[in-house]
């Protein structure tokens, strides 16, 4: 469904000006690292980079991770209510998936020199940030539903150029991450489709997490290009591809027709085609809720955040027992071969 969004927009092959990085890095070694991200190549964790393009990947991909991993919380609620087994069997495996990209991701950071620990620790003492999607709460069925279709169909648009990212380790996990997040997409539009042929009251309860999604999924794309901080460099080094901008723009687009063939109202009164630009035109997204939400202030931040640290914490004898198994089988490994 979102195959296409592998499409460079017009102009984007042209690199934006960049304020140059503050290079206090060796010249050689950083001038075969701009020739190998100029011929498009790729870096991989035993090359040099320089410490800002590491710490940049750090951040995107922690965050990336940290997200798949607390994103399993509103739809892991509605495991015990699915209404069929059916749709309880889809949902556990949708997110077992989400908790295996988080593993994905969190190991592509780690061959940064980041310790899972320390991206752990971040995560639970409220550092790093995670998707703002996440701070809303789910309260009926067509919310999973929704989830699927507009949020996983929102990461897909965001993630598929992620495959061309510049760091390897990244570009490979988000290819099966990618795959997997499509399933997710049609899944959730299959029930949404599903549920609008019901009964008015289950329409009723589509167009409503219709309305309260949308806004808050335009938002998933980050801010602005004009207020971003790290999307110049991040495009420079080919960590993105396309734009927040444009991929909202692309998102847009897809969506209106899939809403219609749905039978739900998108709730923005300004969405419409312009004819001139040959994209949808569309309204005001809501910044200061973005930004209290990203800052900690959403309707969930500290339910999520409670929920997985009590998670964490209980599950520390799993990891306690795995290690000392580890260690029983090395020893077993070392007296054998003495
Ligand atoms: N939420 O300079 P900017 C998923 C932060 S879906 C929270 O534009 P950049 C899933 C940003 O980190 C979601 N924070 O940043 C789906 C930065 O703060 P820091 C996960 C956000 O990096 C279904 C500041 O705002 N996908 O996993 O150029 C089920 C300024 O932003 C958000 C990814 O993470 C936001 N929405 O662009 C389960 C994809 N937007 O870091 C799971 C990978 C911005 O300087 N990430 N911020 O403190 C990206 O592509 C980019 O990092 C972003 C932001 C597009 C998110």
């Amino acid at each position: 469904m979102y195959t296409q969004s592998f499409n460079v927009p017009d102009g984007a092959g042209q690199q934006p000006a960049v304020k140059p990085v503050l290079r206090t890095e060796p010249p050689e070694l950083m001038a075969k690292f701009d020739a190998c991200i100029d011929a498009d190549g790729r870096i991989e964790p035993q090359d040099w980079m320089p410490e800002a393009y590491r710490k940049t990947l750090v951040r995107q991909i922690s965050q990336h991770a940290h997200s798949e991993i607390v994103g399993m919380l509103p739809e892991g609620n509605w495991i015990s209510r699915a209404p069929s087994l059916k749709r309880k069997a889809i949902l556990i495996a949708k997110v077992q998936d989400e908790g295996g990209h988080g593993l994905y991701l969190y190991s592509a950071a780690e061959t940064l020199g980041t310790s899972r620990d320390q991206m752990l620790d971040a995560l639970h003492t409220g550092k790093a940030k995670y998707s703002s999607i996440f701070n809303y709460p789910t309260l009926n069925w067509a919310d999973v539903g929704v989830i699927g279709w507009l949020v996983d169909g929102a990461a897909i648009m965001n993630q598929i150029p992620l495959c061309r990212c510049s760091y390897g380790p990244y570009a490979r996990a988000m290819v099966r991450v990618c795959k997997e997040e499509s399933f997710h997409q049609r899944q959730g539009y299959e029930a949404l489709l599903v549920m609008m042929q019901g009964t008015q009251a289950q329409k009723d309860m589509v167009q409503d997490a219709v309305n309260r999604y949308w806004w808050k999924c335009l938002a998933m794309f980050g801010p602005p290009d004009a207020d971003s901080p790290n999307s110049v460099q991040g495009m420079r080094w080919g960590i993105k591809r396309i734009s927040s901008d444009d991929l909202r723009q692309k998102f847009v687009d897809a969506t209106v027709p899939q809403a219609k063939v749905l039978g739900v109202t998108l709730p923005d009164p300004d969405l419409k085609w312009n004819e001139e630009r040959g994209h949808h035109d569309y309204g005001q997204i809501d910044w200061d809720e973005f930004w209290a939400t990203v800052n900690g202030n959403g309707p969930m931040n500290k339910e999520r955040l409670a929920t997985r640290v009590k998670a964490y914490n209980d599950g520390a004898w799993v990891r306690e027992a795995a290690l000392a198994h580890a260690h029983k089988q090395q020893q077993r490994t070392l007296k054998e071969a003495a």
